[in-house]
């Protein structure tokens, strides 16, 4: 378990001691285009969808990549006015590669001396602020498109924020973060959404009381695209089948021991222009951000879904 929380943890913020190294791309493992069910659909062909969720969580796809969720226009307006956040909410992913904004969760809980009432509360004031900024920074009204377009694709749910109890305040959570990932930096390291209850038991146990956290979606819009590099890669490799990444050795443990290096593993990258979403199975499926060539930062801003324990609702969050 130890081995577990280590190798994953740089990746929202905390403290590593392992260096995040530059990934080689698979020696051996292929390229395959169509490894993972992933079609590329218009903004039009993903609306005539009524179980577009379920359909992911059902295997049916494993992800969509969808054209055009905001304009050109949108998402240069946006790239101009990120200067309005709130650096001070700022999260360093650790190992260098980048930060998100607000800052994730993970860094308000310790597996010791569990949630810091005190950083609980200025990570709230840091939402609520950021609610505010995100209507700058994005002044069609980001969160309302988001779930109703998510409550598009998924007609019989209702999709909604989850809210967590403060005292006697109810507070909601956030649908989004920006992430930057820095020019020539190393992306996002292999991980896969169903680690994150093991590696943050404190956050994710007041999210397992509302839904149902296991195999959670993953969603995310592209801003900025670096030169060369920055895609989704998809590892042919399945949560449960496979267990850990280890980062020292660059390899994939599987669930009787064995390793196998990352590079031998087959790979489906994806690759998002400005404005196109990204909607996936990363509760389920091995993925990373590649390393990024070039001077231009790897801008997204994404969250996560997961249905209710009865199946009525679908909440987002980040
Ligand atoms: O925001 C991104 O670009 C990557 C998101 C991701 O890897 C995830 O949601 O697990």
């Amino acid at each position: 378990m130890y081995r577990i929380l280590k190798s994953i943890k740089h990746l929202f913020g905390k403290r590593n001691d392992s260096p995040l190294s530059f990934q080689q791309q698979s020696s051996n493992g292929k390229k395959r285009a169509d490894m993972w069910n992933f079609p590329t659909l218009s903004m039009s062909d993903i609306l005539q969808k009524e179980t577009a969720i379920t359909d992911l969580y059902d295997n049916k796809t494993n992800g969509y990549l969808i054209k055009g969720f905001m304009s050109q226009e949108e998402v240069e307006f946006a790239l101009a006015n990120l200067d309005k956040l709130n650096t001070t909410a700022n999260g360093a992913f650790s190992g260098g590669s980048g930060y998100s904004n607000p800052k994730n969760f993970s860094m308000l809980a310790d597996e010791k001396s569990g949630i810091n009432e005190v950083l609980l509360d200025e990570y709230f004031t840091e939402i609520e602020q950021y609610r505010l900024t995100l209507n700058r920074i994005l002044p069609f009204g980001y969160e309302e498109r988001l779930l109703k377009f998510f409550s598009s694709i998924e007609s019989n749910i209702d999709v909604k924020v989850p809210v967590i109890k403060q005292g006697q305040e109810v507070k909601q959570l956030t649908t989004s973060t920006f992430r930057f990932c820095y020019p020539m930096g190393g992306g996002m390291t292999t991980h896969v959404g169903n680690m994150f209850p093991i590696i943050y038991p404190l956050f994710y146990s007041f999210l397992n009381k509302l839904m149902n956290v296991e195999r959670q979606i993953s969603y995310f819009v592209m801003l900025s695209k670096p030169e060369q590099g920055g895609d989704l890669v998809l590892f042919d490799a399945l949560w449960g089948d496979f267990i850990e990444y280890d980062t020292i050795t660059k390899s994939m443990v599987r669930n009787d021991g064995k390793r196998v290096l990352l590079s031998a593993l087959d790979y489906q990258p994806v690759s998002p222009e400005p404005g196109d979403m990204i909607l996936f199975n990363g509760g389920d499926i091995w993925h990373k951000v590649d390393n990024l060539l070039g001077a231009k930062s790897r801008i997204t801003i994404g969250g996560f879904l997961a249905k209710t324990k009865d199946n009525s609702k679908v909440y987002v969050w980040s």
